[in-house]
């Protein structure tokens, strides 16, 4: 696509900004145009790559002046097209990765302040550097930003035990669309100070302003762990254990993934490296994680017992339990290349979505029904984090329809009504259309039909409250 022209109002900010500052160059542009799952490719004049809070500001003031729309980018790891821009050529990129600073870690207060263009995994590593852990996990922690995380309040396989992003937060530091600095940067546990006007930013997508740093809340390193893969059913049989083994294990339990045996043979087919310790033939299984703190000792025998008496009673089909490190980290790879698998088999059809985790039973037999007569043959790839609701419910082509075959393309061109009627069927059940991977450019108008429209009208409200000028993040979330 060719390169846009920079607008006359930006000439004097990109020369603050310098040349580390300010990309023009189409070719230092490029990678900032298209997203991670190439839906969109956009065009911009400039990518701003601000080092300071003050220089974020100046861009957002000046893009405010001029009503320029402005682009908030992190790691580049959205799944709906959140932080690239559109293709007028009109809207600037801001970069937030030259702001990358761990600014403090507190061990004894549980805190950490980092800056929004830090990795993931810097955070998990500066945090394990304290002998603290933060506990967000996302198969991209070692590309994604803490600034995304937070702007998409991001979920991952830890949310049973420590919540999602927000649930991790106790400051920031925002900067307006107007150039202000909110600074709520603060590590205090307890505020109770009129309304907490920070939480408008988390899961805001870069539509109200832009996060510069954050207050995380870390907590002690686990000392063990017991790491399971269990042979189930169904996913009726794996809510069922989901119930008994946090009667028996509580708040220990901190992951509790599912991978229908059709998601399991995709990974074990395409990628190279991935194994199950069960059979390939099992119907279904989960990956099941307790950690402890402090060794108190004994976890994994208890889990073991546990699995056992599973097992006699019927309740479970089969169980391996991780007796290493190495191959707890076998179960997890398993488990988290199950999107690559699907990229590598070909085309997909993806959805996000969350239900009441008492009625997932219902709706993956309502929705296999609804499937069969849309998409006959197509393989429901339905997999993810079920102990918080939350499958990627995920169709791949019939077995054996190549990449880029024509079979391939009926099956995308069934898209549309297949996603209307996966949305429908989750809205009647009480779900939601996007669990953790948001709104973005992609899902504004499912956001539109299913949105409570009192609060999609308070939404409009803060919006054009904070953002007069309409110029953060336009077309995302809302339009
Ligand atoms: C995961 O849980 C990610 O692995 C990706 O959220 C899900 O690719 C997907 O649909
Ligand atoms: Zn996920």
């Amino acid at each position: 696509m060719s390169a846009a022209p920079l607008p006359a109002a930006l000439a004097g900010l990109v020369a603050e900004l310098g040349p580390a500052g300010a990309h023009t160059d189409p070719a230092d542009i490029a990678r900032y145009l298209t997203d991670h799952r190439r839906l969109y490719v956009g065009r911009t004049a400039l990518v701003a790559r601000p080092a300071t809070v003050g220089e974020v500001a100046r861009v957002l003031r000046q893009c405010a002046l001029a009503g320029i729309g402005v682009v908030p980018h992190g790691g580049n790891t959205s799944y709906c097209g959140g932080a690239v821009p559109d293709e007028s050529g009109n809207q600037v990129v801001l970069s937030l990765e030259r702001l990358a600073r761990i600014r403090a870690v507190d061990p004894a207060g549980g805190t950490l302040i980092a800056e929004a263009g830090c990795t993931l995994a810097a955070v998990h590593a500066a945090a394990q550097a304290h002998g603290r852990r933060f506990p967000l996990s996302l198969g991209s922690e070692g590309t994604c930003q803490v600034g995304g995380n937070l702007s998409t309040n991001a979920g991952g396989t830890s949310v049973l035990r420590y919540g999602m992003m927000r649930d991790l937060v106790l400051g920031l530091e925002v900067v307006l669309p107007d150039g202000q600095v909110l600074d709520q940067l603060r590590v205090l546990r307890k505020d109770n100070t009129g309304y907490d006007v920070k939480q408008l930013f988390l899961g805001a997508e870069g539509t109200l302003g832009v996060i510069t740093a954050c207050a995380l809340k870390v907590f002690p390193q686990p000392a063990d762990y017991a790491t399971a893969i269990v042979a189930l059913e169904d996913i009726a049989a794996a809510v069922a254990l989901l119930g008994r083994v946090r009667d028996a294990f509580g708040d220990l339990v901190e992951g509790f993934e599912y991978l229908p045996g059709v998601a399991v043979r995709l990974a074990l087919e395409h990628v190279p490296g991935a194994t199950s310790p069960l059979a390939a033939s099992e119907p279904a299984l989960a990956l099941v994680e307790l950690a402890m703190p402090a060794a108190i000792g004994d976890l994994g025998e208890r889990f073991s017992s546990f699995l056992q008496a599973e097992a006699e009673a019927g309740r479970i089909r089969d169980a391996a339990v991780a007796q290493s490190g190495l191959q707890r980290d076998t179960f997890w790879f398993l488990r988290e290349h199950v999107p690559e698998a699907q990229t590598r088999a070909g085309a997909s059809i993806k959805h996000d979505v969350s239900l009441p985790v008492a009625r997932l039973s219902e709706f993956v037999t309502r929705s296999t029904a609804l499937l069969d007569r849309i998409a006959p043959g197509a393989r429901i790839i339905g997999y993810g984090h079920v102990g918080d609701g939350n499958l990627h419910y995920n169709l791949s082509p019939p077995a054996g329809v190549t990449k880029g075959s024509a079979e391939e393309a009926a099956f995308l061109g069934l898209k549309d009504t297949v996603t209307r009627a996966i949305h429908d069927l989750v809205a009647e059940l009480g779900g939601s259309f996007s669990a953790e991977h948001g709104v973005g450019r992609l899902k504004v108008a499912e956001l539109e039909r299913y949105e409570d429209p009192v609060a999609l009208a308070l939404m409009r409200r803060i919006k054009a409250a904070i953002d007069p000028a309409g110029t953060m993040n336009p077309g995302k979330v809302l339009r």
